[in-house]
C-alpha cells in the first residue's frame, strides 16, 4: 500500500506541477516556462496534498475479506417447539403434520481446516452466514461442497467475472462437484455499495445456482452486507458504525412437495393429496413458522437496521409488518415493506416502545399459514 500510495502521490505531483494556485479562485494551467515564480507555492501545495492523501488512505484502506463456507446436507425443523407460539390454541394445523425435512445449508468455518463452525445468532434461522465488506473491498469465499450434488455460490450486487459468477453452468465456479472446492473472488466496488438514498449499509443475497429453483428451496441462501466507505466500525470490523443492532429476515414459502420428509419428524399423516400439498408449503421467516423464529431482541432506544429478503415464486408476494414501531424505507415512513421474489430492502428504526411485538407478513393467507413471529424491545432502566 505504501508504495502504491507513493506512486499515486508521485502521479499527482506530476499532474499538479503545472498548476497555478495564485490565480484568483480558479486553478489555471501554466506553460512550463512560466512556473518559476510559483515554485514555492507548488511545493507547499504538494506537501499539503501528500499529507491529506496519507491521512485519508490510512483510515480507509481497501481490504480483502476472506471467508470459508461449506454446503452440507442437514435435517431442518420448521417448528422446533412443536407449537404455534403466536396462537397456541390454534395449533400448527396442516403445516404441523410434517415438520422435519431433508435440506442443505451453507455453514461458515473459521479457517481452511473446515473443522470449527462459526456460531450464528438464533434469529438467523436457516440463513447462511452473513458476509461483510466495505465499499472498495475484495471478497474471497473459499467454498467447499460437502453435499451430494454439484452446488455453487452466486452473489447478487457485487462484481465478478464469468468464472466467479457461480451460475449458468459456465466458468470454473458454475458447478462445484461434491467433495470439491472453489474460491470465489468478488469486488464490493461503488456499484455494490449504498446509493444516495440508501442507509450506510445495504444487503445482497447469495445462493446456489446450479439448479437455482431447487437449491433456494433446499435452504442454500445467505447474505452479504456492504457498508459505505468511511462508515465501517473499524478496519477489521466492516459493519456500519451508525447502528446498534441489525437483523436479516427472509420471507419465503419453502415448497417441500416432492421432497424428502424425515421420518422422525412426522407427527401425523396427511389425510388427502390436497392437504399434503398445502401442508408441504412452509410459509416461513428465516425457515421457521408460527413464532418459532426466536431472538429478534433489541434494547429500547437501539438504532436497529432490518435487512429484508423476498424469494420464491408467484405466491411469494410478502409484506413485512412490524407492530409497535415504524421504519424508514429510502427516506419514506412506513410500517409495511413489500417484498417480491428476489428483492432486497434495507430499512431503519429506533426502537421506542418496550414490548413483545408481532412481526409478520401482512398477506392474509400467509398469516393463517404461520408466516409470523415476534420481535422484542427490552426496556432500558
Ligand atoms: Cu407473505
Amino acid at each position: 500500500m505504501r508504495s502504491a500510495l507513493k506512486s499515486f502521490v508521485l502521479k499527482m505531483s506530476l499532474n499538479i506541477t503545472n498548476l497555478d494556485l495564485t490565480t484568483e479562485g480558479n486553478v489555471r494551467l501554466l506553460p512550463f516556462s512560466d512556473t518559476r515564480n510559483s515554485r514555492f507555492t507548488h511545493l507547499l501545495f504538494l506537501t499539503f496534498i501528500s499529507a491529506l492523501l496519507y491521512v485519508s488512505t490510512g483510515s480507509a484502506e481497501a481490504a480483502t475479506r476472506e471467508y470459508w463456507i461449506a454446503a452440507e446436507k442437514v435435517e431442518w425443523n420448521y417448528a422446533p417447539s412443536g407449537k404455534n407460539l403466536i396462537r397456541p390454541e390454534m395449533g400448527l394445523d396442516v403445516w404441523g403434520k410434517a415438520l422435519v425435512y431433508e435440506k442443505y445449508r451453507y455453514f461458515q468455518y473459521t479457517d481452511d481446516t473446515y473443522t470449527t463452525k462459526v456460531e450464528q445468532p438464533t434469529w438467523m434461522g436457516i440463513l447462511g452466514p452473513q458476509l461483510h465488506a466495505v465499499e472498495g473491498d475484495s471478497v474471497k469465499v473459499h467454498f467447499l461442497n460437502r453435499a451430494d450434488k454439484p452446488l455453487s455460490i452466486h452473489v447478487h450486487g457485487l462484481q465478478y467475472d464469468e468464472d466467479n459468477e457461480g451460475a449458468d453452468m459456465k466458468g470454473s465456479g458454475g458447478a462445484v462437484k461434491p467433495g470439491s472446492m472453489f474460491t470465489y473472488h468478488w469486488e464490493a466496488d461503488s456499484d455494490a455499495a449504498p446509493g444516495p438514498n440508501d442507509p450506510s449499509s445495504i444487503v445482497w443475497i447469495y445462493h446456489s445456482h446450479v439448479d437455482a429453483v431447487t437449491e433456494v428451496y433446499d435452504g442454500l441462501i445467505g447474505t452479504v452486507v456492504v457498508t459505505k466507505k468511511g462508515m465501517e466500525r473499524a478496519p477489521d470490523d466492516p459493519r456500519p458504525k451508525d447502528i446498534d443492532k441489525a437483523f436479516t429476515t427472509l420471507f419465503l414459502i419453502f415448497n417441500e412437495n416432492d421432497r424428502k420428509i424425515v421420518e422422525s419428524g412426522q407427527s401425523e399423516a396427511y389425510e388427502s393429496p390436497e392437504e399434503a400439498e398445502e401442508g408441504n408449503l412452509k410459509h416461513a421467516i428465516n425457515g421457521l413458522i408460527f413464532g418459532n423464529l426466536q431472538g429478534l431482541e433489541v434494547q429500547q432506544h437501539d438504532r436497529v437496521r432490518w435487512y429484508l429478503i423476498g424469494l420464491g415464486t408467484e405466491v411469494d408476494m410478502h409484506t413485512a409488518h412490524w407492530h409497535g414501531q415504524t421504519v424508514l424505507n429510502a427516506g419514506k415512513r412506513t410500517d409495511v415493506v413489500e417484498l417480491l421474489p428476489g428483492t432486497m430492502v434495507t430499512v431503519d428504526m429506533i426502537a421506542k416502545t418496550p414490548g413483545n411485538w408481532l412481526y409478520h407478513c401482512h398477506v392474509a393467507d400467509h398469516i393463517t399459514a404461520g408466516m409470523n413471529t415476534r420481535w422484542r424491545v427490552v426496556p432500558k432502566h
